[in-house]
């Protein structure tokens, strides 16, 4: 397909080549330059609810906002279908899939061959980060679907602001095809939600590109989040000398107005979203949380030798199972309006719900699959009505704490690292690692334990370094070298810390309280930051001693403390053991940093 000139938004010869290339090979029926603006948004909302894949939510309710149903073979992210295609499979390391590029590519452009057809190719050029910050980057998507398109609006800047970037010239732009793989037959009618059994996500890191083909949902078809903010970025951060991490990222200011930012890294379902907008509890008056991301961090070295960050994300793809008032008050106000709900329930006054939503479910709904739903039928199936992977797509700018620097170009300075996870046994509330090396030991071990719902014995722990082992784009043992190295040309680097709000008493009950409680740990960590707080040394790092904690608002007796924070030397040694599990697995790549670690660890225990 050739292109009209005058119908092309940008003078960059080597997009419009690369355009031009791309149809051919999908065949799509028209091209649309998006421009990113509201009325281009209206028009292709209507288009979906004409769809059937968008329905309109009551306007009183819920404006600007729009409810989607997948299909349920496409409902979340497929790490069996991701995959690493690097020149060579040893630069995947053992974590990822890998499929040689040249076999890959071919098989690609066998699938992608009249995918388009009957189909629109929206050509979305978005920015990770705000549009000409030093610390952004940008992409160029091409997808045959409208609704990637609207949730792309909402997680990144798109279109005009972004070509305008492109055509100052000199700026890498990260090629991103996507297609669900459902052409169209002439005559044939179009499903709410096309998709194809067939999934692959892949990732090119050398040549710097993405192929995600028969995914409408989520990480597999936001080509700018987990593919390019994460897998293509964690490589391109490698080769520049930065960080591209699993992160939240949240601002902590003091009654007397000191601001102290924080990074933290947590694997799925350990309440990210929740931390990065906690409200501080009673005796906290005058400290404020801000809010600056949810799930991604990028991470540089400043002009002053501090580490600065910033979200490279506009919105929350958040989950919405779980989210209330009383759980998560500013993510509820974030998506209140200008929303998109996917895979949640629908209410006969045009609304949304999803369990946990309200105390009381409402009487009747219609569930995520599209059957009527009421908590008889919910009890005697078991079914939820919201799938538990269903998602707000709602803009960052909407929620109350967002913090005022949060488009800063120039990010916000890092002062500490919280690495944490969900963890019944072994893990005290909190501790502080002795050191840089000591602290990239303790992310690289960290893991959460096994539940019902995941595959292995309960209980296990499954490691998941820095929250990372399905977003790193190379291999593990190389990226715990590369966190070593970012030391190197730092004066000062931030603490690191190691958080565990889960761990459970002989009863099997939370010894902690969590949610906005987790301020009194935040505020300790900022304490240490800043050399306010005294701790005491244990074989696994420096721990708060009780009269360090502000337990003003909150009865926690001593006792009860001390054995939240209790170091089970004889739990700590099979600890160990299990690092050694993921090393074996990473040995002929692994800095001796974390061999030494280790030994250290183990002489302390
Ligand atoms: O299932 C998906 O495609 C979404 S996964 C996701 C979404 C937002 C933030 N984090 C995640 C994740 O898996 O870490
Ligand atoms: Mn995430």
């Amino acid at each position: 397909m050739v292109m009209s000139k005058a119908a092309v938004p940008t003078s960059n010869e080597h997009l419009i080549r690369w355009v031009e290339k791309m149809a051919e090979l999908c065949q799509p029926d028209q091209i649309h330059w998006v421009d990113g603006s509201q009325a281009e948004y209206d028009s292709l909302c209507d288009k979906l609810v004409k769809a059937g894949t968008f329905t309109k939510l009551n306007e009183k309710l819920w404006p600007g906002c729009y409810y989607a149903r997948s299909t349920p073979n496409d409902v979340a992210r497929v790490e069996d279908r991701t995959y690493i295609c690097s020149q060579a499979k040893d630069n995947a390391g053992p974590t990822n899939n890998w499929i040689d590029p040249v076999e890959m590519r071919h098989t690609l452009k066998g699938l992608f061959k009249g995918s388009m057809v009957g189909r629109t190719m929206y050509v979305l050029a978005f920015s990770m980060g705000p549009v000409g910050s030093p610390m952004s980057q940008i992409g160029v998507q091409l997808t045959d679907s409208a609704y990637v398109v609207a949730n792309m609006r909402i997680m990144a800047r798109v279109g005009t602001p972004v070509l305008k970037e492109i055509d100052k010239g000199d700026v890498r732009v990260v090629p991103c095809l996507h297609s669900v793989g459902k052409p169209l037959a002439p005559g044939e009618k179009d499903v709410a939600w096309p998709c194809n059994d067939t999934k692959y996500i892949v990732h090119f890191p050398e040549s710097r590109e993405i192929w995600s083909y028969g995914s409408g949902y989520g990480g597999n078809a936001l080509l700018g989040k987990k593919c390019f903010a994460l897998r293509i970025a964690s490589n391109i951060a490698r080769d520049e000398g930065w960080m591209a991490e699993h992160m939240l990222i949240l601002g902590v200011e003091s009654p007397q107005g000191e601001k102290t930012y924080v990074a933290a890294a947590f694997p799925s379902a350990c309440g990210k979203t929740n931390l990065a907008m906690l409200i501080p509890p009673k005796g906290f008056d005058g400290w404020k949380i801000s809010t600056v991301g949810d799930d991604i961090a990028w991470i540089k070295p400043g002009k002053n030798g501090e580490l600065r960050a910033i979200n490279p994300e506009a919105g929350f793809f958040g989950v919405a199972p779980g989210t209330s008032l009383a759980t998560n008050p500013n993510a509820m106000a974030a998506l209140a309006k200008n929303t998109i709900f996917t895979n949640v329930a629908l209410t006969p006054e045009g609304g949304v719900w999803w369990e946990g939503m309200t105390d009381e479910p409402p009487a009747e709904v219609t569930d995520w699959k599209g059957n009527r739903w009421t908590p008889e039928i919910g009890k005697q199936t078991g079914a939820p009505a919201a799938h538990p992977n269903g998602r707000f797509t709602a803009p960052a700018g909407q929620c109350p704490c967002i913090d005022p620097d949060w488009e800063n170009p120039e990010g916000v300075p890092i002062s500490a690292f919280i690495f944490g996870g969900r963890r019944a046994t072994t893990m005290p509330l909190v501790y502080q690692a002795f050191n840089w090396s000591s602290g990239v030991y303790t992310g690289a071990t960290m893991g959460s334990e096994t539940t019902a719902a995941a595959a292995g014995a309960i209980g296990n722990v499954r490691r998941d370094p820095m929250a990372m082992l399905p977003f790193c784009g190379y291999h593990m043992g190389d990226y715990f070298r590369h966190w070593i190295k970012m030391q190197r040309n730092l004066p000062f680097t931030p603490k690191i810390f190691h958080v565990n709000w889960f761990r459970k008493d002989e009863n099997g009950k939370f010894m902690w309280p969590g949610f906005g409680e987790n301020m009194r740990v935040v505020k300790w960590i900022v304490d240490r930051v800043h050399g306010h707080a005294l701790a005491k040394e244990t074989p696994i790092g420096w721990v708060p001693v009780y009269e360090e904690i502000n337990w003003k608002g909150l009865d926690f007796p001593r006792e009860k403390f001390e054995k939240l924070m209790e170091v089970d030397r004889a739990a700590w040694k099979k600890e160990v053991i299990g690092h050694e599990e993921l090393f074996i697995s990473l040995h002929d790549h692994l800095p001796p940093e974390m061999i030494y670690e280790r030994e250290l660890l183990i002489c302390r225990l």
